[in-house]
């Protein structure tokens, strides 16, 4: 199901790609008709004319390759007037040697006239992000653009500050790999967070990047992991104790995950990376076999971090049955430690996970068999001197199967159905020694489908079940 759903995902990414150039001009279907679209109408129409005006014939659009904005243009109300202006990417003389790309920003001017208020090239000709945030603190959004550079994994870092009748270009003099904007420092106006992985030139580390009220630029920075090869994401979360931060997910050379999380501290003045700095023997506490990353599980606006260990591998189990427990923490930056919201067990192949009750935690394991698709928990007791775990008492057991299969699978077997979601349903079967107090109201509450299944056909009393 996990396969399918990144499927989908990536097609939902490049249809909305797609969408999102179509939109802006309707019409495209190919590369070859964005260079000579169809005419457009109305604004689109007015703002088309004013590329074809600077660009002339020979031109493409360009689009950046990652962040919030991948559109060629993309319509954003810079200063507040509640007219859209439209930021432009694109490339004059494609196939020479004089390419060069441009970034025009087209605005519609008093006399109701769409006009370049902004033209910017720069030596790099590809585009890896656009964001917009205030970072002077004036109140006029600014354009944050990342330029690809020709090393991999740098960018150099722009800024277009947005005044009353122009724009001025800030050349930061930073190089990053990924960037998020958010107020980090305080309210009054948004800072940008990078991190950059090693590179030939600079060792991994990330950096809080301010611009002044006289658009000066300062930054402070900080270590980061330099075994991290890859981002996996970077994402702007609330601390527990309400701090703004960036949680970077990242895969390290052994092909684990890690999570460092990047804050402004108000007490220090510092930008800090605390779980990196606690690393033991270059370890770090979140680093985990499993391919899960940061994510606000609850809704909460605090960002969850998960905290993976192995269960107990005991008597004839075997290594590679036994499942990894999730514990969903928080970082708390007074007590310096996490916190744990939950503790549960994902399964991603069957697209589901078990929230685990706090009486099992320590007391149990799970393991799950690949060929029959059930997971089993098990009771794990502990010997008081020897302190040697050992199996204990049955206590329940959760099936997936093809939707299809299940009068002949899972009912045959004489589990309860939980309900179907996408092509799987899912049932439990509730040992008589569970050695613990465990309905069939707690069966179902801590099995949680996961929410992004495509196709969810649950009937309503289903449905109720499952929540
Ligand atoms: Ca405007
Ligand atoms: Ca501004
Ligand atoms: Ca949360």
């Amino acid at each position: 199901m996990k396969r399918k759903t990144k499927f989908f995902l990536l097609l939902g990414l490049i249809v909305s790609v797609a969408m999102s150039s179509g939109c802006s001009f309707p019409g495209f279907t190919s590369m070859d008709s964005m260079m000579h679209p169809p005419k457009a109408t109305g604004t689109k129409a007015e703002i088309q004319e004013v590329i074809e005006e600077n660009a002339g014939e020979d031109y493409v659009l360009d689009y950046p390759k990652s962040g919030n904005n991948r559109s060629a243009i993309t319509m954003y109300d810079l200063d507040g007037d509640e007219i859209e202006e439209a930021v432009v990417f694109l490339t004059v003389k494609p196939d020479t040697t004089d390419a060069t790309t441009h970034m025009y920003v087209i605005d519609e001017t008093e006399d109701e006239k769409w006009k370049i208020v902004g033209d910017f090239t720069n030596k790099n000709n590809d585009i890896d992000c656009l964001e917009f945030s205030d970072l002077n603190g004036d109140g006029l959004t600014d354009i944050i653009v990342g330029w690809n550079t020709y090393t991999v994994n740098q960018n150099n870092l722009y800024c277009y500050m947005n005044g009353k009748k122009e724009m001025k270009e800030i050349n930061t003099g930073e190089t990053y790999t990924s960037l998020v904007t958010g107020n980090f420092i305080d309210n009054s106006k948004s800072e940008i967070m990078t991190m950059s992985l090693t590179t030939t030139d600079t060792p991994a580390n990330g950096k809080l990047v301010t611009i002044d009220s006289d658009n000066s630029v300062s930054s402070m920075s900080v270590d980061m992991d330099a075994d991290v090869g890859k981002f996996v994401s970077c994402s702007l979360g609330m601390l527990s104790t309400k701090e703004v931060g960036v949680f970077v997910d990242g895969i390290t050379s052994s092909n684990d995950y890690n999570t460092q999380v990047l804050f402004y501290n108000q007490k220090t003045k510092r930008l800090e990376n605390p779980i990196y700095k606690k690393a033991n023997r270059g370890r770090l506490s979140t680093q985990r076999s499993t391919t899960t990353t940061c994510e606000d599980i609850d809704n909460d606006g605090i960002m969850e971090i998960p905290v993976v260990k192995k269960l107990p591998v005991l008597e004839n189990l075997r290594n590679s049955d036994v499942s990894y427990e999730t514990s969903w923490c928080n970082y708390d930056n007074n007590v310096n430690s996490a916190k744990t919201k939950s503790t549960v067990i994902i399964n991603d192949n069957y697209g589901y996970s078990i929230n685990i009750p706090n009486e099992w935690i320590n007391n149990y394991t799970a393991y799950f068999n690949s060929d029959s698709s059930v997971l089993t928990f098990r009771q794990v007791v502990t010997d008081r001197k020897t302190k040697k775990q050992s199996l204990g008492k049955n206590m329940v057991t959760y099936i997936s199967t093809l939707t299809n299969d299940w009068t002949n699978v899972g009912s045959k077997q004489g589990y309860t159905k939980i309900g179907d979601v996408g092509q799987y349903s899912y049932g439990y079967k509730i040992d008589k020694n569970i050695p613990y107090k465990f309905t069939k109201e707690n069966a179902t509450n801590i099995f949680v489908p996961k929410e992004d299944s495509e196709s969810i056909a649950i009937s309503p009393t289903e449905a109720s079940n499952l929540k």
